[in-house]
């Protein structure tokens, strides 16, 4: 109880009810009998007129407790919220921060919502396989309409508190002195007597939602979020437009509890708290401070250069990208500038906002530019030999400070670091493609480099908005290690029996976006080609696939045929190549099913997974989790590889 608080202040008939519970004010049980309480005394007090809900720190609340989720404790968050509709004087929600999910139901509890110009609304319990269980699909539609109920509800995004007043959500915003301004806000509309009714009383909106339109929008939401999640919410929100309000929040909640008691929803939690615990790793518990990163060099402009430049400049770092020649240089920093104005075509990014970004790029051929440079980040070639002279002569340039990191994907970031004077301050940055998409940042820690420097480069990642895991030094560290060991037995399969087709059917059925087949073509069956001939490695089925140019979608032609450049279409060339290979291999092709296919590439890959845990490479097996679900492309209602074989995985696996 120590830890939290519920301040009650008068001024002038007003009651000031302030939450304070670190760090986001999450709204537990214990709060929540607080929280009664002092609404019982506001109710009691006939010197009272009315009340303002505001919370101390960082932000409003930021939702129910995830911790307590499931459980029934009284008064539950919904039950709360009607007896704050009910004490009988007008309340206003000071939101400032982040009102999310059962914050923001809180705040619909009340008479009114203000905000600080910058504060922000969502309802994002989808994300966690949930649905608003305290009210927030039926008094958002009551306030916004279904459209924008199922929008914010069903999406899970946060809403800008501008935004949120055209929709009716918020109804006074504040750029300074919100409570106090608050206070004024009731202070005047009750002396006015311009006082709305609780919002469980207001009519429906009036409109009648088009059918056809919702499900198209649940459609598309479901696809974006790769989960059925966003049905519920457009259950609830439909409940909310036929039913009477009473029986909409009963059938809100019945559709919550089940959700909460669903598998997906555990998983999600799961990820919830293991996305957060591998940003803050033990090795930063007692490090220096972190140093100051501001302007930051890349060696390379490539596509991972350009990529990595790009996720610096969307967060608004100063970004200086390295080439040797002219040419190289020029192609890279047309493909920023081509990349950004895609943006601005398509309406994701405003010409203004490109042109800040793109003029926070700058190019070079000379390393002298990267003296300057707190980070410097090498984005060359994946070949041991190239990247060590590359660190020999950065480390004799970069200033004393500068953290120098490789984005290898592969390779030992210990070898490369004793190729400089200052090995405590190297490490990896394993980004992966494309960088200024992708969440996952691999930090990988080498024998030598310092904890400060890994607390340095995790508050970097914070700021690109970056899910950072911290990484130990072997081949492939933890994504490409366990990558390889779950394409291990691909090629046998494929002469076992199994079509790429088949194979990739069994991926997307399992909950992949796509399966290995098709990836590789995507990516270019080259890349691991190359890689197998550097470490004299033999892979019989693509190596001949490469050797006949089938390098990919690039080439047309992969493990699939390309007509029209993005489609792929099983080719008739493929299946004779492997009718041919297991012939000579003396194999005797079979019917290969779907659980045999996931058994054999799945059961390696934990295999694989449970060794890195042994050896230290990864410090948890969530940390695994996290790297799966953000780099890869694992089925996030899984709650990742290794929570998956916990408590997923059928015996027969
Ligand atoms: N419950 C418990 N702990 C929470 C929490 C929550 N809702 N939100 C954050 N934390 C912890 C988090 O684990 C971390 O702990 C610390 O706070 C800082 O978080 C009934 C059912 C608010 C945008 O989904 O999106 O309401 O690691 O590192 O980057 O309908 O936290 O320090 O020990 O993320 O500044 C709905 C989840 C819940 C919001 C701040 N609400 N939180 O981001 O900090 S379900 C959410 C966030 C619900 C109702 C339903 C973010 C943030 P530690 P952080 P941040």
């Amino acid at each position: 109880m120590a830890d939290m608080s519920v301040g009650l202040e008068r001024s002038n008939g007003i009651a000031i009810l302030t939450i304070d519970r670190p760090p986001v004010n999450a709204l537990s049980h214990e709060l929540r009998k607080l929280i009664a309480a002092r609404l019982d005394e506001v109710a009691r007090d006939d010197a009272i007129a009315g009340l303002v809900i505001a919370c101390a720190g960082r932000t409003f609340v930021a939702g129910a407790d995830i911790e307590e989720l499931g459980l029934v404790r009284h008064p539950m968050l919904r039950d709360l919220i009607d007896t704050l509709e009910r004490i009988g004087k007008p309340s206003v929600a000071a939101i400032h921060g982040t009102a999310l999910g059962g914050g923001f139901e809180l705040s619909l509890g009340c008479t009114f919502r203000s905000a600080i110009a910058d504060a922000k609304i969502g309802l994002p319990e989808v994300k966690l396989g949930l649905l608003p269980g305290a009210g927030g699909t039926v008094r958002t539609t009551y306030l916004a309409g279904a459209e924008a109920a199922l929008k914010l509800a069903g999406t899970g995004d946060m809403l800008d508190a501008t935004s949120a007043r055209d929709l009716g959500l918020v109804d006074v915003l504040f750029d300074s002195d919100l409570v106090a301004g608050s206070v004024r806000f009731l202070a005047d509309r009750i002396a006015a007597g311009n006082i709305p009714s609780p919002v469980s009383s207001r009519a429906r909106p009036a409109e009648r939602t088009d059918d056809g339109q919702l499900a198209k929008m649940t459609a598309e939401l479901c696809r974006k979020a790769r989960s059925s999640a966003p049905e519920q919410v457009a259950k609830a929100v439909r409940n909310a437009i036929d039913l009477s309000f009473d029986d909409a929040m009963i059938e809100e909640r019945r559709l919550f509890d089940a959700a909460a008691a669903s598998p997906r929803f555990r998983a999600l939690r799961h990820l919830f708290f293991a996305e957060r615990a591998a940003a803050k790793p033990v090795e930063t518990v007692d490090a220096a401070p972190p140093r100051t990163v501001q302007s930051v060099a890349v060696i390379g402009a490539g596509t991972m250069g350009s990529g990595i430049a790009m996720a610096f400049a969307n967060s608004g770092f100063d970004v200086v990208v390295r080439e040797t020649g002219d040419a190289a240089l020029e192609r890279g920093m047309k493909r920023i500038r081509d990349t950004y104005d895609r943006s601005v075509t398509r309406g994701s990014l405003s010409r203004e906002d490109a042109d800040g970004r793109i003029g926070r790029v700058s190019g070079t051929t000379e390393a002298e530019a990267l003296s300057a440079a707190d980070l410097i980040i090498e984005a060359a070639f994946e070949d041991m030999a190239v990247k060590k002279q590359i660190f020999a002569e950065i480390d004799a340039i970069a200033k004393p400070g500068a953290i120098l990191a490789t984005n290898t994907s592969y390779l030992d970031v210990n070898e490369i670091a004793r190729s400089t004077r200052r090995p405590s301050d190297v490490l990896g940055l394993h980004f992966f493609s494309p960088a200024n998409v992708m969440r996952l940042l691999e930090v990988v820690r080498g024998a030598d480099t310092a904890p400060e420097v890994i607390a340095t480069v995790l508050k970097v990642a914070r700021r690109l908005g970056k899910q950072p895991v911290v990484v130990g030094v072997c081949h492939g560290f933890v994504g490409n290690r366990m990558l390889q060991a779950r394409n291990s037995q691909l090629s046998r399969l494929l002469l076992d029996g199994a079509d790429p087709a088949d194979v990739d059917a069994a991926f997307r059925n399992f909950g992949w976006p796509m399966g290995p087949c098709q990836m590789q073509d995507l990516a270019g069956l080259d890349i691991s080609w190359r890689n197998r001939k550097a470490l004299g490695k033999v892979d019989l089925l693509p190596d001949r696939l490469c050797e006949n140019g089938r390098l990919g979608q690039k080439a047309g032609k992969g493990w699939y045929r390309y007509e029209n450049g993005r489609d792929p279409k099983p080719d008739a060339e493929v299946a004779a190549l492997i009718e041919e290979l297991a012939a000579e291999s003396g194999i005797a092709r079979r019917t290969v099913g779907e659980q045999e296919i996931i058994d054999r590439t799945h059961g390696p890959m934990i295999d694989e997974g449970r060794r890195i845990l042994e050896e230290g490479v990864a410090a948890r097996a969530s940390d695994i989790d996290v790297v799966w679900v953000n780099g890869y492309g694992f089925p996030r209602d899984l709650g990742g590889p290794m929570y998956w074989d916990e408590h997923f995985r059928t015996s027969s696996q």
